[in-house]
């Protein structure tokens, strides 16, 4: 599409932070410090964790960019820019999480193949931009649609970065038409983030937010919308972003036997303390966050600080001065929550946080019970090492 370009090196990569943490340099993956998720309930774009698979596209000239939408329906239609601003603008907070968070904490038990990420794969937002549904409707598709007249059944986005992984093509993914059609699900397609417009990192000019899901299906730098009768054939939703069991490994593994990972599980992690932490004797705040997928809330957040004999129920929050409650039409249903705890600590122990959500789903205990060959959604009980120093503090 002209107006929008991907380059095939990394010589025009956009400026970053210098406290992200990078995993990755070509492409660029990278998180913040933990630190940096609790100190407030929206994440800046700067400390926003950053997933790509190939060099940052650029946009030459923001009037001529278009998305085409195509395949089957009734006409096809490019819109630009302006075509899209003139929808209604909803503005929807939203975690994004990508499914290899703590994929790093994974591969401890049996190496996994992967970008390493440690538990900052995870950034919450709030995403201005038109809704699918209404753009759907610009192509004739109306609200709750699960099949158009022509046999559409999925909505595929694809991008215009050129990915190793597809040979040198775009990123792609899809979601299914019902998903896309209900104006409830909230899938946007951005171009702001807090308010901002969107950077380049984080898909400018227009990126889709899927709420809910991994964090896969967001497609940054959109340049077509195809509404096709199968589920996208892409790498990222066929050959990879699929949920194995522990007993798959590479040398038996069918791709075809799983579904792609849609929705993410229940996850919660303490961020003021590292893996293996020295504390001083008495008390310690102990905070974090908990996110679950599909727009479930979070019911409850626990933590032990005795290995998991006792647990002790942390405080949640959202925003200052309301109060939490799952399931409130005040409450961010896409968002995390942040958690704080005060604990008595005395001598060196493990401490650690669970999270049970709406569905009152909860957290596997072991890393080993999910171990899978991708290495993601790693949603173990998050466990802290603390040391308590005596001396020299
Ligand atoms: N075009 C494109 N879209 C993409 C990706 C990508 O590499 N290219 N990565 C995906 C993955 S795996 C994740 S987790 C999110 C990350 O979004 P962020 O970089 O804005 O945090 O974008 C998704 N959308
Ligand atoms: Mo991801």
């Amino acid at each position: 599409m002209p107006g929008l370009r991907a380059p095939s090196d990394y010589a025009a990569e956009p400026p970053r932070h210098p406290c992200l943490k990078i995993n990755s340099k070509e492409p660029y993956n990278a998180e913040p410090p933990r630190s940096a998720l609790v100190a407030s309930y929206l994440t800046p774009a700067d400390f926003f964790y950053k997933r790509n698979h190939g060099p940052i596209p650029i946009v030459d000239d923001i009037e001529r960019y278009a998305v085409t939408i195509s395949g089957l329906v009734e006409n096809s239609k490019d819109l630009f820019m302006k075509d899209i601003r003139m929808l209604p603008k909803h503005e929807v907070t939203v975690t994004l999480q990508c499914a290899g968070n703590r994929r790093t904490a994974m591969s401890k038990t049996r190496k996994v193949r992967g970008v390493g990420w440690d538990v900052s794969a995870i950034g919450n937002a709030v995403w201005g931009g038109a809704k699918l549904a209404d753009v759907l409707q610009l192509v004739g598709i109306p609200e709750l649609t699960s099949i158009t007249k022509f046999g559409g059944k999925h909505v595929e986005f694809v991008s215009i970065d050129k990915c190793k992984e597809e040979k040198g093509g775009p990123y792609k993914s899809s979601i299914p038409l019902t998903q896309a059609t209900n104006p409830e699900a909230d899938v946007l397609l951005a171009y702001e983030m807090n308010g901002e417009p969107l950077n380049r990192d984080h898909g400018y000019p227009l990126r889709v937010i899927v709420p809910g899901v991994i964090g896969a299906r967001s497609v940054k730098w959109l340049d077509s919308i195809n509404i096709i009768a199968e589920e996208c054939q892409g790498f990222f939703m066929q050959k990879d972003y699929k949920m194995f069991p522990p007993s798959v490994d590479w040398d038996n593994i069918d791709w075809s036997t799983r579904r792609p990972q849609m929705d993410f599980p229940v996850q919660c992690v303490i961020c003021s303390l590292e893996d293996i932490s020295t504390i001083k004797p008495g008390k310690v705040k102990i905070s974090g966050y908990a996110v679950s997928g599909g727009g479930r809330g979070i019911e409850r957040v626990d933590v032990s600080v005795d290995g998991g004999k006792t647990w002790l129920e942390a405080s949640r929050f959202q925003k200052s001065g309301v109060p939490y409650i799952s399931d409130h039409a005040n409450s961010d249903k896409w968002a995390w929550v942040l958690f704080e705890v005060t604990v008595d600590i005395h001598r060196s122990t493990e401490i650690i946080a669970k999270a049970v959500d709406s569905a009152a789903n909860v957290q596997p205990e072991k890393v080993e019970d999910i171990w899978n060959l991708r290495g993601i959604l790693n949603t173990s009980w998050h466990r802290i090492q603390a040391r308590v120093g005596h001396s020299n503090m």
